[in-house]
């Protein structure tokens, strides 16, 4: 593994995966969704968000007009599918833990989707790193402070790069101001999948 370069605490792993290994993860994901199928979020005060969402693992991330929360229940009320094992093994590799993720948070940005500048701070437990990782077209990725305002930082992330936030920059802003849409030919009909995986208390 490469040494990663350091931007306000984040640790970005450039094309981390190569092809081959992005499009298993694809083939994963694939899965995932078909037993928890991607649905529009709504935030809490009824915004609609541009991205798809879904999750898998013990429990996953919702978002309604009753909050944001992680939920051991898929809204249909079924189970959430297991995290892939070759993302367990990812994020066992980057962070060397033993401790596995609870959850595994799947954005899907289709043509025109982004996600204001906001914080992750709905798990309960920050003292764990968030392992992201970027599949399909390259994405313009914002990162703040662990405070509103101040300056920001900007690197465009793209298929196969890994991400991980641990220490201060866990609980910093972040966001995702666009997308470059059909910049990569990793999925068939366009557009950027990002994985997240996550520690949750409880
Ligand atoms: C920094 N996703 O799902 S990944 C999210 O590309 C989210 O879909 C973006 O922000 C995306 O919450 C950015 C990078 C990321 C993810 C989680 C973080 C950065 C983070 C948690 C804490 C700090
Ligand atoms: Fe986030």
């Amino acid at each position: 593994m490469s040494s990663p370069l350091r931007v306000k605490g984040f640790q970005i792993f450039a094309e981390y995966l190569d092809r081959a290994a992005c499009d298993a993860l694809v083939h994963d994901l694939r899965d995932v969704a078909r037993v928890a199928p991607f649905r529009v979020p709504v935030t809490p005060s009824g915004k609609v968000m541009s991205v798809r969402m879904t999750s898998a693992g013990r429990v996953g991330w919702i978002t309604d007009q009753k909050g944001y929360r992680y939920e051991s229940v898929q809204p249909s009320g079924a189970p959430w599918p297991p995290v892939p094992v070759r993302l367990l093994e990812l994020w066992r590799d980057v962070t060397g833990l033993t401790r596995d993720p609870d959850c595994c948070l799947v954005n899907y940005y289709g043509e025109g989707a982004k996600m204001g500048l906001h914080q992750d701070k709905d798990e309960g437990d920050f003292d764990w790193p968030v392992v992201s990782v970027s599949l399909g077209d390259e994405a313009l990725f914002r990162m703040g402070n662990p405070t509103r305002g101040g300056s920001t930082d900007s690197v465009w992330l793209k298929s196969g790069d890994v991400v991980v936030m641990g220490g201060a920059a866990r609980l910093a802003y972040h966001g995702i101001d666009r997308v470059r849409f059909g910049s990569s030919n990793l999925l068939k009909d366009g557009g950027r999948i990002n994985v997240t995986l996550r520690v949750v208390a409880g």
